[in-house]
């Protein structure tokens, strides 16, 4: 069973750098059956720091051959494949960007955790040098190949911080008005100030300003999506064959919050709010994530815009009330453990997302039955969960404790 869509208007051709990731993957699925060339590049580096760290998706993911051979199968669309280490290996890059000469590029080859980022000075210094070298050789790279290339980058709600004091975040660019030397007032519009809260968030607002550099300078096409925490596991495509499962990870430093608490409930583990649980994040759905890659690639900027930036979120919630929500559907203990993070304790936050509404985003959000989906497939895998590898053990300081309840949750 396909699940062509056939309203495609223009057929284009797309690199997906970091195709194999928890984004990348079903990003590449999805624009392959919308019709479009997809190739992916990717040095498979998300795979290698599973094998450093001990843990394993809770899904049971294939490897890039079998994930690619089982794609043609379902749909007839053949995904080419590069192993390349895009941070590392410019001249690479460079052959295969003016071999496969592209209409755009999605760059998620990022390492993107925050508690990896903070483990030890390796991982910070690792974290720096492969995003920063990364998102710089792609940028280059387009330059060198003058080939009018649109960059869609995953950036992060998380540049800003979270503490937003009752601003509704906009969508990237903040207009002030500031006062000459003369006494004159003028009005100017800035990125809006990051304040990011781990070297992994750091090297994404790092990111804006290479984006902008080059926007400014080569006139290089950029759209940087500020995604807030994904939810969920699969989408339509991965859902057509077991070999296409998306990745789920559930481990203290790549598991995300929410499917991390979900995951927590199935297993019989309680389920771990840092600190007090006042902390308010911006949540997307896996497969809305999709879907606004999808109308990212579909309304590029023109060659002379500044940097498009969205808002990829869809609503907000606070961790206690999340946990809350979860012990309510599946009956899981919570434990306030300490916090290993060094993050306000409580915030509020408020976000603009109308550009993606107003281009026809619907979006899933948590009451839709959806959270008892992900529950059916944290319940399904529970037999391969490592219990030893769920605790928040990465620290930002060495004064902090990790994330540890004092005894587990009754199965
Ligand atoms: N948290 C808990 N308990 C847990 C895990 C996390 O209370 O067991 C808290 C954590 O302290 C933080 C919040 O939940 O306050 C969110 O943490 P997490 O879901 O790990 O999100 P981020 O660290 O913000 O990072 C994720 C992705 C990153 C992306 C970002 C988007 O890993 O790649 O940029 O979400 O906001």
């Amino acid at each position: 069973m396909t699940i062509k869509n056939n309203h495609l208007n223009v057929k284009k051709k797309i690199i997906v750098l970091g195709g194999d990731g928890f984004c990348g993957w079903p990003t590449s699925l999805h624009l392959s059956n919308l019709g479009h060339e997809v190739v992916i590049i990717d040095n498979l580096s998300r795979r290698n720091i599973d094998n450093e760290l001990e843990a394993e998706s809770l899904t049971p993911i294939q490897s890039m051959g079998t994930r690619l051979t089982a794609w043609e199968e379902v749909s007839g669309n053949k995904i080419d494949f590069y192993n390349i280490d895009i941070a590392m290996n410019y001249d690479e890059l460079l052959r295969v960007i003016n071999k496969e000469k592209p209409d755009a590029i999605i760059h998620f080859a990022e390492q993107r955790s925050a508690p990896y980022s903070m483990k030890s000075s390796k991982h910070k210094r690792y974290t720096v040098n492969n995003n920063s070298n990364a998102t710089h050789n792609v940028l280059c790279a387009i330059v060198e190949s003058e080939l009018d290339i649109h960059l869609v980058h995953l950036g992060t709600m998380g540049v800003y911080g979270y503490g937003t004091a009752g601003v509704k975040i906009p969508e990237g660019y903040l207009d002030v008005e500031v006062k000459t030397e003369t006494g004159d007032r003028v009005q100017q519009q800035i990125l809006y100030p990051t304040n990011p809260g781990s070297v992994y968030h750091m090297t994404k607002s790092q990111d804006q300003l290479l984006f902008q550099y080059y926007n400014k300078n080569d006139n290089v096409r950029v759209t940087d999506l500020h995604q807030g925490i994904v939810w969920g596991t699969n989408t339509m495509e991965t859902k057509l064959d077991e070999r296409l499962i998306n990745r789920f990870d559930y481990d203290g430093d790549y598991g995300t919050v929410l499917n991390r608490f979900l995951m927590q409930a199935a297993v019989g583990y309680p389920i771990t709010v840092h600190g007090s649980g006042g902390q308010t994040r911006a949540f997307i759905h896996i497969q809305d994530t999709v879907r606004c890659i999808q109308i990212a690639i579909e309304n590029p900027p023109t060659r002379n815009e500044k940097v498009k930036i969205f808002n990829q979120m869809t609503e907000t919630h606070c961790v206690k009330d999340l946990a809350k929500l979860v012990s309510e559907l599946t009956g899981g203990e919570i434990a306030y453990v300490d916090n290993p993070r060094k993050e306000a304790a409580k915030n509020e936050l408020h976000v603009k997302n109308d550009l993606f509404l107003s281009k026809g985003l619907e979006p899933i959000t948590l009451n839709e039955g959806l959270l008892q989906e992900v529950t059916k497939i944290a319940k399904q895998y529970a037999h391969r969960a490592d219990h030893a590898k769920i605790p928040a053990k990465s620290t930002w300081t060495k004064e902090q404790k990790p994330g540890i309840p004092t005894k587990e949750a009754d199965p």
